[in-house]
């Protein structure tokens, strides 16, 4: 029987009122992404990772079961596998039999999700003792007390370090350096820099399942705080940024008006738009180097055939 323990950080650290007022207060107004992840927005997540246009999700399976054998081979024996932000905990499947760490502890700031994919997962690795932590590892990047010790290998897959700006991506990764400590791994996937066209249909899809997704963060201010967004006046807009090589996701305000939340009024202009998502693209060299800044130096590279995505394993 597989021994599941689940332990609660959030509770300590949550600030949507305030992130949300104060990104609203700031021109242009920005939101910050991890917050999409409420219930529905986590389900549209998941339908995103199966869209014909959203290429990551799939390319990165393809590359982890390919090279699960050589992962397993480059780590060596694994006491404590940590993983930030593990969501469905989908990827993780593909590298726990050949890595068999002693203990796995998923972190996300998604409780409910957290709780069903662990659960799912404590079946099906009946010999794999798990903790499940409900924390916002953006701002605490800690371990459960009763974790075993050794070697420890962080496995951050999805190109979530997209998501961060790179002087924010520098300060996650040096979190991750000091988590793992000295000869400890990690294993991330960073989608590679490539054609736009290619880029902007896999965050403006056909089918307007990314659109939602960016529009369902405007819902869960109405719901969670006391809001008003109309949501028929705004729309989802995505667009490769190449200076600094990055999507930019937005809600674009079609009208001049006034939104309340929790008593504050914010004005917005027509066109005006809400920032609500960065995704970095980088090359291997670029992420080797700003890898590098955060104490980490490359141990091997893997990527698809047609160089759509890569995942680094580094090492302090
Ligand atoms: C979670 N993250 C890596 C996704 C990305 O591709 O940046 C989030 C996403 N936003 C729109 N589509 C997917």
């Amino acid at each position: 029987m597989s021994s599941i323990h689940f332990h609660d950080l959030h509770s300590q650290i949550d600030r949507f009122a305030e992130d949300v007022i104060a990104g609203l207060s700031q021109r242009p107004a920005t939101l910050a992404p991890k917050y999409f992840y409420d219930e529905r927005g986590s389900a549209l997540f998941e339908a995103i990772t199966e869209l014909p246009e959203y290429y990551p999700t799939r390319t990165e399976i393809g590359i982890l079961r390919d090279n699960a054998a050589d992962i397993a081979r480059e780590v060596g024996s694994t006491s404590l596998l940590v993983e930030p932000g593990g969501g469905s905990l989908a990827k993780v499947r593909i590298l726990l039999e050949g890595l068999r760490p002693l203990a796995y502890v998923p972190m996300d700031i998604s409780r409910d999700h957290l709780r069903l994919s662990a659960a799912a997962l404590a079946e099906d690795f009946p010999w794999l003792e798990i903790h499940a932590t409900c924390t916002d590892y953006s701002r605490l990047m800690q371990l459960p007390a009763s974790t075993p010790t050794g070697t420890t290998l962080a496995f951050f897959p999805g190109s979530s370090i997209g998501n961060f700006d790179p002087p924010e991506a520098v300060r996650f990764l040096r979190a991750i350096a000091e988590l793992v400590g000295p000869g400890g791994y990690l294993l991330i996937g960073v989608d590679l820099k490539k054609e736009s066209a290619i880029l902007e249909a896999a965050y403006d899809d056909a089918a307007g399942v990314t659109a939602a997704f960016n529009l369902n963060l405007l819902t869960r201010i109405n719901r969670e705080l006391e809001a008003n967004f109309n949501l028929p006046q705004w729309r989802h807009r995505a667009f490769y940024n190449p200076g600094p090589g990055r999507i930019e996701m937005h809600l674009l305000s079609l009208r001049p008006q006034q939104v309340v939340v929790e008593g504050h009024p914010f004005h917005f202009k027509e066109g005006e738009t809400i920032h609500t998502e960065n995704s970095y693209k980088y090359s291997g060299e670029e992420f080797a180097t700003l890898a590098g800044k955060a104490g980490f130096h490359g141990q091997a590279l893997w990527s698809d055939p047609a160089k759509l995505f890569s995942v680094h394993l580094l090492r302090v």
